[in-house]
């Protein structure tokens, strides 16, 4: 994307490795999504075999920029480095592994433009969403994290751990990240604006697990620190204000 253009939303695509994937990934992209969009794909090292592959589609893809995550290895670093880089006022968090739908992603937009809502929660625990394949273990803390989030502490996604997200752009820069690791910050700024009073939704989101690469998911090591947001989205609600 060149000049001063703003895209409409600005996906963060961190990638490890996802040769095998990526080209569908954006596929999908130019596919499912209509809107102007950027694609920042941000990689942490220059032998990451998915480089080629993106070299190789630069042409056809004018809207994806390759950027080398320079915060420091993994996948929380990577992310950063890439909300870094945005410019647009909705940003969205996706993978490259085919994980998420991003058919969603009109509507997720929609809502943050028209209807007021700073984040929007891709939802797999919710009615019309879904979680195939995956570990087992993964996949039933994540439900049980999110669904008693939900229902005891009227928490406003089903699906609390879900790394797939559209934020305004505003939220994240007001937002600093405390999580070392992985993915728990997508709960850590999703429980911290909740509990600031910034307008939360979700939606129905079907999450398959990867067919090509593999996943770096390490739920030993991150399982602290979700607990730690998880304890704080559970003790933190939004104060009554005004209506
Ligand atoms: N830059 C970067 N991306 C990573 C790293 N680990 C995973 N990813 C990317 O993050 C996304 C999800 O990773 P994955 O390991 O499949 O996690 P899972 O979907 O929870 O199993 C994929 O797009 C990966 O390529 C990392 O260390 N650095
Ligand atoms: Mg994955």
């Amino acid at each position: 994307m060149s000049g001063v253009t703003t895209a409409d939303v600005d996906f963060v695509m961190p990638v490890y490795n996802e040769g095998g994937n990526i080209e569908r990934a954006l596929r999908e992209i130019q596919e499912k999504v209509s809107l102007a969009n950027r694609v920042l794909v941000v990689y942490d090292f220059d032998e990451d075999n998915t480089l080629p592959v993106l070299r190789s589609l630069a042409e056809e893809f004018p809207n994806v920029q390759a950027i080398r995550n320079t915060l420091g290895r993994g996948v929380l670093h990577a992310i950063r480095a890439g909300i870094a880089a945005t410019t647009a006022e909705v940003v969205v968090v996706t993978m490259a592994d085919l994980s998420d739908d991003v058919a969603i992603v009109p509507r997720m937009v929609e809502m943050i433009r028209r209807d007021g809502y700073d984040i929007v929660c891709a939802s797999r625990y919710m009615k019309g969403g879904r979680q195939q394949g995956g570990p087992f273990l993964k996949g039933l803390m994540s439900r049980v994290a999110g669904l008693s989030l939900h229902w005891l502490a009227g928490f406003p996604t089903h699906d609390a751990t879900n790394a797939f997200r559209a934020y305004r752009r505003s939220v994240l820069v007001e937002t600093p990240i405390e999580s070392q690791g992985g993915f728990a910050y997508s709960l850590e700024i999703t429980a911290k604006a909740y509990a600031k009073g910034r307008k939360v939704g979700e939606l129905p989101s079907v999450w398959r697990d990867r067919s090509a690469g593999e996943s770096r998911f390490r739920l030993r090591a991150w399982l602290p620190h979700y607990l730690k947001w998880y304890f704080f989205a559970m003790t933190h609600r939004p104060g009554r204000r005004g209506a």
